[in-house]
């Protein structure tokens, strides 16, 4: 469609993370992370899969570069694991030659296939033995981190030029640690703070050794939602604005503007040392910004927290339910909030993940006529062209996901693939969302 047109200056991307497809848990001298822990320990994911093989990407990587040419895509965001290069996350340890070895095929493969690399250097997967002595909470983890980055840079830096640093810090302080769903699956509330600054001092970290190397374009992507009172009782308002707090400023001030909100309300205070907060807000030639819906709060009097999480009122959900609403121009709002909020210091912003899932099936014997998802990932670039329209800013937009996948706590049971995998045979169709994004591409670039 005409409108969409404002987007040809964009960058296009389809996105994955090690842990979600590669599976091969024990081969190439792969260490164990807290997402094998998480995995391998009874009841805390829902079909009981350990996310192996899985999509299997770690032997089919050649096809996934295949089905991104065939995409059209200028960019593939995949995760380079920690556990491949560092197998136990200790200091000064000799990096993994095969970890190594493996992604740097994969980037050989993704450059013959005319598509430009851009890893995420950690999507998750914390080393055990880090977690062992505090994970996130620990400053050291960010030393060790940087130790990952170093050898990654080494050997991939003459090819890779894009990276991004962290992914989702948000999940992992406040899932991870805070409430437990995700790995490493601890339940220390606002004690899990210090988490949020380590994170992001790996971010500010990673990206002065990626800039030593001759990156070109270095990003964090941060997970934002746009938080809605669900009513307009002034109780409910202020629920939503610590969660506004909690969630969003909390990392994009840092980032953006050198120093954290005011945490008076949550009678916490960060761990930080002189210079932490010029190495975390260090300029970055793009923000990445993953979006997948808003959250709706009201506000409680009882209980660990201030408020609580309720359906969107009105809203279509995705396969998640109710908690999933589909609501596309609260991205356009969220984006236009974010210029408004950070002005001059917001750099473009990169789309760095957006996509839903959706019941489908397990195995297919003809291509999944996926509407659902391309209704939302239209309606979300039209929200994005918005945006544009409105002046903020925006370099490219990145579909989650590719491939059908491990959803963490969700196994398999929720897929949101533009291609369907099964996830015993490994097969891979694509759906009619992949077709839609190959033609979208073209038409934008027309
Ligand atoms: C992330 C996301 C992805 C999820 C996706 C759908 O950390 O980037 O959590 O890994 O699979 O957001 O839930």
């Amino acid at each position: 469609p005409q409108t969409l047109q404002t987007l040809s200056g964009l960058r296009f991307s389809a996105a994955t993370a090690a842990f979600q497809i590669e599976g091969a848990r024990t081969l190439g001298g792969r260490g164990r992370s807290i997402w094998d822990d998480f995995v391998d320990a009874p009841g805390n994911v829902i079909d009981g899969s350990t996310a192996d093989p899985g999509p299997d990407s770690y032997h089919r990587s050649a096809e996934d570069a295949a089905l991104l040419s065939g995409l059209g895509v200028d960019r593939y965001r995949f995760s380079i694991s920690w556990v491949r290069t560092i197998p136990d996350g200790k200091p000064g340890a000799t990096p993994n030659a095969a970890g190594l070895d493996h992604y740097d095929r994969v980037v050989d493969e993704l450059l013959a296939a005319g598509v430009t690399p851009e890893p995420t250097l950690y999507h998750w997967d914390l080393p055990s033995g880090l977690e062992a002595e505090g994970g996130w909470l620990n400053r050291d983890t960010v030393h060790r981190f940087g130790e990952h980055v170093e050898a990654v840079a080494n050997r991939l830096g003459d090819r890779v030029h894009h990276w991004y640093t962290i992914n989702e810090p948000a999940s992992t302080s406040l899932q991870g640690y805070a409430l437990g769903e995700l790995a490493p699956g601890r339940t220390m509330l606002f004690d899990a703070l210090p988490s949020v600054h380590h994170q992001l001092l790996a971010h500010g970290t990673a990206a002065t050794i990626l800039r030593e190397h001759g990156a070109r374009q270095v990003a964090a992507a941060i997970n934002h939602s746009l938080i809605l009172p669900e009513t307009d009782a002034e109780s409910d308002h202020r629920a939503a604005a610590t969660l506004d707090l909690i969630y969003n400023r909390l990392f994009a001030d840092p980032l953006l503007l050198g120093e954290y909100p005011d945490l008076e309300e949550l009678d916490e205070q960060m761990p930080i040392h002189d210079g932490d907060m010029e190495l975390i807000s260090a300029p970055c030639e793009v923000y990445g910004l993953n979006y997948y819906n808003p959250t709706t709060v009201r506000s409680v009097n009882e209980g660990p927290l201030p408020f609580e999480m309720v359906p969107t009122p009105d809203a279509a959900t995705t396969g998640f339910g109710p908690l999933w609403p589909i609501r596309p121009d609260t991205l356009r709002d969220l984006l236009i909030d974010m210029r408004t909020r950070y002005g001059p210091t917001l750099p473009p912003i990169v789309i760095s993940e957006n996509g839903a899932s959706f019941p489908e099936p397990e195995v297919c014997t003809e291509p999944v006529r996926d509407d659902d998802r391309i209704a939302y990932l239209h309606d979300h670039l039209l929200a994005v062209s918005e945006a544009v329209e409105a002046g903020v800013s925006v370099a490219g937009y990145t579909v989650w996901s590719l491939l059908d996948n491990f959803e963490w706590a969700y196994g398999y049971t929720q897929r949101f693939g533009l291609v369907h995998v099964n996830m015993d045979t490994g097969q891979r169709t694509p759906k009619s969302s992949y077709e839609w994004y190959r033609d979208l591409i073209a038409s934008v670039r027309a």
